[in-house]
């Protein structure tokens, strides 16, 4: 497995659509592998493929954040959400995209999801709490949006400015 670098925020490709994933092979399983140790690392609760360039649909996720609780690493192909509740909820969120910024989103409180899992097969499941609002993030990720288009132009212009200056300095350094 291999911890891969995470684009951050701006990069064209983490504004452009990510393609549906065909069959389930053991290339696209190590991809799924490499992405949680990715995540696990950062650390962080998701990552979606555009995050480390890859543009395909293939997400990965573990919220269990409980000290002491087993951990449920989970890896979605093709993911879709099949219902979202009127119910909303707000969690101040982050993105290993934009790191150390963070801001309040509103999102529906409860989803159920579609996708096909490392073995090929079919799965919907329902997602309450941080499970919905960060399967919600990612699933945004596939479609090219981040967090930062759901706020006002002007945060997020402020936001954008802070990360082109961190990439300046990363580059430097
Ligand atoms: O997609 C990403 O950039 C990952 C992101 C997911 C996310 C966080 C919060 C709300 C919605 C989606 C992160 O994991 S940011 C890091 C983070 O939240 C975290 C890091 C360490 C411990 C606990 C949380
Ligand atoms: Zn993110």
């Amino acid at each position: 497995m291999t911890i891969r670098p995470i684009l951050i925020h701006p990069d064209p490709r983490l504004k452009k659509a990510a393609e549906p994933v065909g069959d389930i092979t053991d290339e696209m399983r190590a991809l799924a592998d490499d992405m949680l140790e990715t995540m696990y690392d950062a650390p962080g609760i998701g990552l979606a493929a555009p995050q480390i360039g890859v543009m395909l649909q293939l997400l990965v996720m573990d919220c269990v954040k409980e000290e002491g609780e087993a951990h449920r690493p989970m890896a979605m192909f093709n993911p879709e959400i099949i219902w979202a509740s009127d119910e909303m909820s707000t969690y101040e969120e982050g993105c290993l995209s934009i790191p150390d910024q963070y801001a309040e989103v509103d999102r529906p409180a409860e989803v159920d999801v579609r996708w096909t899992d490392v073995n090929g097969e079919v799965q919907e499941e329902r997602f309450k709490d941080l499970w919905a609002t960060c399967v919600q993030h990612e699933i945004d990720h596939l479609n090219g949006k981040l967090f930062i288009d759901y706020l006002k132009p002007l945060k997020r212009q402020m936001i954008t400015r802070k990360m082109q200056k961190l990439k300046r300095e990363r580059a430097r350094a």
